[in-house]
């Protein structure tokens, strides 16, 4: 997948940032710590969802990483599990067969069906589909109903949910095994246009129940191309071709990338991608502290590193260039305290050869 900028929300590694606290729980939805959510208790006539609180564009990819728990009783259990998209928050709920999803409009929606409704065409077994506009009667929906192993089984069984606004393929995952494709303009097609959306989950049950939960593991959002730029300012010091230093540090004595340098790195992306006719001059610059091959070597290895990467990402080689100055050119003479530094850095020009 593409990566343009990501918002990256490591969830299980505890990194921080986005839990439950981002989502706005309503109905019976309690938070249940663990970045857990309980939607529903195993009662009936219970409704609970938790929305996004912010809007995300289906102009850019997104991936989903949560588990979800649809109870203990496959035979007597009900209702099921919608995650929803709409361009309004919508915080609609409500109990029953709707699964909180039944009248928003315009909207898309991914159910997770746990019981049988004869009369909206429900196949006896568990079965996901891709419902449209608050429909929950199978005669409209987009694709499905796919039938799905029994899922009522007390335990968290992992979901997969992946947009790529490129090929436009929605695609979902149950327990590792993708039971879901859909290809579609959405944003044209559903939403009349509009690509920011907000989402949420929605579970219900009726005249029969089952515990509803969700634990949110992964949720990584791309925005779309043309809002990932730098600083104008640093952009028009680009533009003339000056030199400028990209803000990524090694880890002392190698030359791999690391996690952190990915969204310095996606700037670039973004800025070779907007900037079709201008080519990327990346220069490696080390300190004086080990001897001058050794300083060259290391130079080069993060320069090819940093081209290895933009090349993966589809921009072509001609328009890439590098140099591995090793410790030749410090900026800093004065304080060796500063020397690494000040001296071991990342310069780039972004220039147009034939201006
Ligand atoms: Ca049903
Ligand atoms: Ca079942």
């Amino acid at each position: 997948m593409w990566l343009i900028c990501s918002l990256h929300f490591a969830l299980s590694s505890g990194q921080d940032l986005v839990g439950v606290k981002d989502f706005i729980l309503s109905g019976d939805a309690v938070a249940l710590g663990d970045q857990c959510v309980r939607l529903t208790p195993p009662i009936d006539w219970a409704g609970g969802s938790a929305w996004y609180r912010e809007a995300i564009d289906l102009e850019g990819s997104f991936e989903m990483e949560v588990e979800l728990m649809f109870g203990c009783d496959d035979i007597g259990g009900a209702d099921g599990i919608v995650f929803a998209f709409t361009p309004y928050q919508g915080l609609i709920g409500g109990s029953g067969e709707g699964m909180g999803f039944r009248g928003l409009r315009p909207s898309l929606g991914l159910e997770f069906d746990t019981w049988e409704n004869e009369h909206l065409l429900d196949p006896p077994e568990d079965h996901v589909a891709l419902l449209q506009h608050g429909y929950v009667n199978h005669t409209y929906n987009l694709k499905g109903p796919i039938l799905i192993p029994n899922v009522e089984d007390c335990k968290l069984h992992k979901i997969a949910i992946n947009w790529d606004h490129q090929s436009l393929v929605l695609s979902v995952g149950l327990d590792g095994k993708e039971v879901l494709s859909y290809q579609d303009d959405i944003v044209k097609n559903i939403f009349f246009g509009e690509s920011k959306l907000y989402w949420g989950v929605t579970a219900a049950t009726g005249r029969y129940n089952n515990q509803h939960e969700i634990c949110f593991r992964k949720l990584e959002f791309m925005e779309p191309l043309a809002s990932f730029q730098f600083h104008p300012r640093e952009v028009k010091l680009l533009i003339r071709g000056n030199i400028f230093p990209l803000d990524v540090s090694f880890r002392r004595g190698a030359g791999a990338l690391t996690e952190d340098q990915i969204p310095e790195l996606n700037k670039l992306l973004n800025l070779l991608n907007s900037n079709p006719d201008y080519e990327l001059e990346i220069d490696g610059h080390v300190d004086e502290l080990s001897n001058a091959d050794a300083n060259h070597d290391l130079s080069l290895d993060r320069v090819k590193n940093i081209r290895e990467f933009l090349l993966a990402k589809g921009v072509s080689a001609s328009r890439i260039h590098i140099n591995a100055y090793g410790d030749k050119y410090p900026v800093d003479r004065k304080d060796p305290a500063n020397a690494y530094r000040n001296n071991t850095r990342i310069d780039i020009r972004f220039y147009n050869p034939r201006t």
